[in-house]
């Protein structure tokens, strides 16, 4: 495949280039009904119940497909169990944020992250009438999935909207940026879904299936628009905005978290090491690198703990600082 954008295109001004993306892209299915939930989920938010108004994250999880087939059979994929995505949710309820967990479909769900890989049928078993029960061995960890979701879901604090490919997980970004543009410092953006840098434009991709046969595969890829900068920018600028790094070689690591801080004008960037990311991550700010670890002392424990905490105490004093310059 040529991710060289080796295509005889002309050049595109950044403006054209994400116009040129969102023009081309197939329309979201149930546009209308996922715009319905998110302006009702940041309303109820901004004026809950217990009396406050909330703060609201946006947490993005999992990783975005980019097609080679508009009856996409095949696609290039990008690293990312939604792990991270869903235990920083879980921590940001705990911490009293509302959270619109974006996130890839098929991968970790908040809450769910303790069961195993096939829930539904090794959580439970029939006994001799037929009936299903929970096997004592999950019995702790279905429980505690169910109460603490329920909780989340019955005080209107979770909304969750799936999508798979580059197409759909940026419309949906955009909508929710657009959406919570309204709470304006109260709203942060905490970007962890691995997104794809390449992809094949909707109008070049192919309708049915490539056939095989051919010795060479010749697909063209193009740059997709560094989203972050309209994001920050346009869409929800005083939006507080957190985005990930990840590098393989951790040599280069922080020196690119603090090229896409700047770059993109972020307000911190998280930087992680693909084998070490259960275990530590940098915090890298215009003025500070914080290594953040999981407590190994507490069983169980995970570096989103202290994570949230650092973040969720940034993003608080963030929104004091906004407020004193009105
Ligand atoms: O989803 P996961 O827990 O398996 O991995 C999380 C992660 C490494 C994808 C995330 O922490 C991250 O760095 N996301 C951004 C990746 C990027 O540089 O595009």
């Amino acid at each position: 495949m040529d991710a060289t954008n080796g295509l005889q295109t002309p050049q595109l001004t950044f403006e054209e280039e994400v116009k040129a993306f969102f023009d081309s892209a197939p329309p979201l299915q149930n546009c209308a009904e996922i715009s319905e939930k998110l302006k009702e989920f940041i309303a109820r938010n901004s004026q809950h119940s217990d009396g406050n108004a909330k703060r609201v994250v946006c947490v993005t999880s999992g990783g975005t497909t980019a097609p080679l087939e508009q009856r996409c059979v095949r696609y290039v994929d990008n690293f990312s169990s939604g792990h991270r995505g869903a235990t920083s949710t879980e921590y940001f309820l705990k911490a009293g944020y509302a959270v619109i967990f974006l996130y890839r479909r098929g991968s970790f769900q908040p809450f769910c992250r303790s069961l195993p890989d096939d829930p539904l049928l090794e959580c439970f078993e029939s006994n001799d009438d037929s009936n299903i029960r929970v096997r004592e061995v999950h019995a702790e960890a279905v429980k505690r999935a169910i109460i603490e979701h329920e909780a989340a879901v019955a005080d209107g604090l979770l909304l969750k909207l799936p999508y798979r490919t580059i197409f759909e997980y940026l419309q949906m970004l955009q909508m929710t940026a657009m959406s919570m543009r309204c709470l304006g410092p109260r709203g942060m953006f905490y970007l962890s879904a691995a997104v794809s840098d390449y992809y094949v434009p909707w109008k070049d991709m192919v309708e049915h299936k490539i056939q095989s046969g051919s010795h060479l595969l010749d697909v063209k890829l193009v740059q997709v628009p560094k989203m972050l900068l309209v994001l920050g920018e346009e869409w929800a600028p005083s939006a507080f905005c957190i985005s990930f790094k990840l590098e393989t070689d951790s040599n280069i690591l922080l020196k690119k978290a603090d090229k896409a801080l700047r770059k993109y004008k972020m307000h911190a960037v998280v930087a992680n090491e693909l084998s070490t990311r259960k275990e530590e991550v940098v915090v890298v700010t215009s003025s500070e690198k914080i290594t953040v670890r999981r407590n190994t002392s507490q069983p169980g424990d995970d570096v989103e703990n202290p994570l949230i905490k650092l973040l969720s105490g940034r993003h608080l004093a963030y929104i004091e600082e906004s407020s004193s310059i009105r």
